[in-house]
């Protein structure tokens, strides 16, 4: 998120695409629905009539899937009247012409064709959003699950470049995110393919944590096959089931299938192709579910042994810092100690190391911080704290510390609720510091990319991060500088560039940042210290980028969905190619985009999104006796029309055949939320595995009060191109009354 919830008030215009906030997000729809009042206009683009479409002042229904030519259709429109701003794109951005030309390929009419809104909505609304200033942008789960998902979180930002709304109060790209913590998950490497702080999978980012961890590289090496392997991104949530499925795949995983699996913190039948998922954990010699309640995949399992059930502490019986949407960090405390014999994740995975025989590596960080302090033991979890703050410098997490986070967390009312801004003894510091927060007098960062104020006041410009130059040799630098100092464009800050850069070191300092970089320090913050002092932003002050040269799609382009309801438009848009070794696993896309006329099968478009009284897999919530009564069954969405071909009457019991050889048994409900090609379901069930109740699977005295078919059970095959998130906002299935 690059600005901030409440930053909406300062909106004129907030375009909501891809995302349902009255029921997802409650709290940020009142903020939104203040902006409303305050005279922001809300614009919805779905294509499901949603909760927030109905509080919008306009609502346009858009085929899943199909966003990028929307957009190119609104840029083309931007162009041509001259509405981008192009001083902004000059100096800042890299690449743009690249996205005008594609823009003037996609006239308003064939993205109409495509996106099925009309040519003359899309003018006005490209005209309504150009001509309001600022204007946000707010996406969510609606652009991600899509084979082109990243191309999706890539268009939007630049239509946001090209109107000039990146860096302002009331702009920005504003990405509501899901789990409470999930930013902080996503900062800490939850993600198969970076180190914590999105450190790059490379021998230098290993080193540094090394250093911070207080080990050795080699044992770290050590613990992997070999040094490919390190370096190399791990199976994703979505792909470990090939893993284990499909032999071809062991060569992508030094050799071996997948043997045994560790759950901790999801609930896995929010995963696509569940059937799969099923027989791959029923294939596997150990699998285990560490969560409060009984995790949801684990009671579609057949197997009788080596399948073990650990009570997690839920986070009412846990402490620590957790990151809001926006960055901001927060101090948790612990309401109750754990109940009965759950513990904790941090002691149940101690255990683990305990028992694999490196609980003193995996301690010893711990044990240094306690043992600067002038203690014995560690403090859990504020050491953890200090030292994932301290490590964590590549997106400037430095300046937090356990004692700020709690201070903040004490004093609420010390900040201002619509810009964040702290009063008092907090007078510079934004709530939560959010990142970056370079140092410890750093206020944190409200609004990203925002140059025209002080890098101590949370200015900076882009990150510089991929080199100097492009590969056509122009300058990755931005044109202009930030107002606390003279110099424009520039290079992340290092011990090589430091005095180029005009950073005053001491001959002592600079032999304690020597072969250091902003990002790779260790023991001190000086390079980034020193960069605040010179007014510079330690991470450079660079041009984003339109165009990634080192991806398929350079740009993004729209591709139609593997499973597409237009299967007329499947070869002049084709998908990607097939991508081997994608998180380790072989995936395919255009041959099976082309393995036959999906449509004329499965010729309904599949949705699904949530219900305001259940979360995620309903794990938790459907074994709350009240939220699980508010929404006890499992529903699909059919527009009346096509139930009355169907012979469907509403509450009928009926079949959906998903195109995996899955079906599911649901009940139909007549509705004009979806278009007559479309039907919608909650993701929120699971616990009816085509048909078959598993309510007898569960220990005894712990069944859920509601359970229903999983949509993930008849999701189509496909995962986004760059993060395999599964593409579970389209897909085809075919419905017959049951
Ligand atoms: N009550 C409740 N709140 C939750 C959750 C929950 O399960 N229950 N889950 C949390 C989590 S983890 C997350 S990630 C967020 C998700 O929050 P949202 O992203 O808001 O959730 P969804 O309802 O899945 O999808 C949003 C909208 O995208 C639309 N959509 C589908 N396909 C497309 C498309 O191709 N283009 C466009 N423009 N729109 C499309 C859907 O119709 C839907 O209305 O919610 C969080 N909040
Ligand atoms: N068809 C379809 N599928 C989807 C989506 C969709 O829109 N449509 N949305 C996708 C999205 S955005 C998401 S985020 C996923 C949601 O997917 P999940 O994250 O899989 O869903 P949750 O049910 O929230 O799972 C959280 C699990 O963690 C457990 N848990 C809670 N607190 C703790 C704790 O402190 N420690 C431990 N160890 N465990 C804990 C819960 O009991 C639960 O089992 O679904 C995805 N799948
Ligand atoms: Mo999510």
């Amino acid at each position: 998120m690059s600005n901030h919830i409440a930053d909406m008030m300062f909106s004129k215009y907030i375009f909501i695409i891809g995302a349902n906030p009255a029921v997802n997000h409650p709290v940020s729809m009142v903020h939104i629905l203040r902006a409303k009042e305050a005279g922001a206009k809300i614009v919805v683009v779905d294509p499901h009539f949603s909760k927030t479409a109905a509080k919008a002042d306009e609502y346009h229904r858009i085929r899943s899937g199909t966003d990028i030519a929307l957009v190119y259709g609104m840029l083309h429109h931007i162009i041509k009247n001259d509405l981008h701003d192009k001083k902004f794109l000059q100096e800042r951005i890299y690449g743009y012409e690249e996205i005008i030309k594609e823009a003037m390929k996609m006239t308003p009419e064939e993205a109409s064709n495509i996106t099925g809104i009309p040519a003359d909505t899309i003018r006005h609304i490209a005209e309504d959003m150009a001509k309001a200033k600022p204007a946000s942008l707010i996406w969510n789960q609606g652009l991600t699950q899509h084979t082109v998902g990243t191309s999706n979180t890539r268009i939007m930002p630049i239509l946001q470049m090209f109107l000039g709304n990146m860096g302002k109060n009331g702009g920005g790209v504003n990405i509501l995110r899901g789990h409470d913590n999930v930013q902080g998950s996503s900062d800490m490497a939850a993600n198969p393919d970076v180190l914590p702080g999105y450190y790059a999978l490379n021998e230098a980012s290993w080193r540094h944590f090394a250093k911070h961890w207080y080990v050795e590289y080699e044992w770290l090496l050590s613990r992997f096959k070999d040094k490919k392997m390190m370096e190399s991104s791990g199976y994703a949530h979505s792909t470990w089931k090939f893993g284990v499925l499909e032999p071809e795949n062991a060569a992508n995983n030094g050799d071996t299938m997948l043997r045994a699996l560790v759950v901790i913190g999801t609930g896995m039948t929010s995963v696509s192709l569940l059937d799969l998922q099923k027989k791959a954990m029923d294939k596997l010699e150990l699998v285990v579910f560490i969560d409060p309640y009984v995790n949801d995949l684990a009671i579609y399992s057949d197997r009788d042994n080596d399948l073990f059930l650990l009570p997690a502490a839920s986070q009412m019986e846990s402490s620590g810092s957790v990151a809001a949407t926006n960055r901001s960090y927060q101090w948790r405390s612990k309401v109750m100690e754990p109940l009965f014999e759950c513990k904790e994740d941090q002691e149940i995975l101690f255990e683990f190391a305990k028992r694999f025989g490196f609980l003193e590596e995996y301690q010893r960080s711990l044990y240094e911080i306690a043992k600067k302090d002038g203690r014995s033991e560690f403090i859990w979890p504020e050491d953890a704290t200090t030292e994932l703050t301290q490590s964590i410098r590549s997106i400037g997490l430095q300046g937090m510390s356990p004692k700020r986070l709690k201070a903040h967390q004490e004093n609420w009312h010390m900040f201002d609720k619509v810009t964040l801004e702290g009063k008092g003894p907090f007078k510079g510091e934004y709530y939560g510091l959010p990142w970056p927060c370079w140092s410890d007098k750093h206020p944190g960062t409200p609004v990203f990319y925002n140059d025209t104020i002080p890098v101590m006041r949370g200015g900076m410009g882009f990150r510089v991060n991929w080199g100097d130059t492009s590969p056509d040799g122009k300058s990755m630098f931005s044109a202009r500088s930030l107002p606390s100092s003279k110099i424009a464009g520039h290079p992340p800050v290092s011990a090589a560039n430091a005095e180029s850069l005009g950073l005053k070191l001491s001959a002592e300092e600079k032999k304690a940042v020597e072969g250091s970089t902003y990002a790779l320090g260790f023991g001190n913050n000086i390079l980034a210290e020193k960069a605040l002092e010179a007014g510079l932003c330690p991470y450079g002050n660079g041009r984003a980028r339109a165009v990634v040269w080192n991806w398929y799609d350079k740009i993004p382009l729209h591709r139609e969905p593997i499973h597409s309801v237009r299967g007329d438009l499947v070869d002049k848009y084709p998908n990607f190619p097939d991508k081997p070794n994608h998180f380790r696993a072989n995936i395919k896309y255009r041959s099976r985009q082309i393995e036959k006329d999906w449509v004329k099968e499965f010729p309904i478009n599949m949705l699904s999104g949530r219900l305001v009284s259940h979360m995620g897999t309903g794990t938790e919530t459907r074994s709350a006796k009240y939220l699980a009564e508010v929404h006890s069954e499992m529903f699909v969405e059919i527009h009346p029309d096509k139930a009355f071909e169907l012979g469907i009457k509403d509450g009928d019991m009926v079949w959906v055949y998903g195109t995996m050889d899955t079906r599911a048994l649901i009940k139909a409900k007549l509705s004009y939320r979806v278009d007559v090609n479309s039907v919608w379901m909650p993701q929120n069930f699971s616990g009816l595995d085509q048909g078959q109740s598993r309510l007898d699977k569960y220990p005894e005295g712990t069944a859920a009060y509601a359970i229903g078919e999983s949509a993930n059970m008849i999701s189509s095959y496909g995962f986004d191109y760059n993060t395999a998130c599964p593409e579970t906002k389209c897909g085809l299935c075919r419905i017959e009354k049951a």
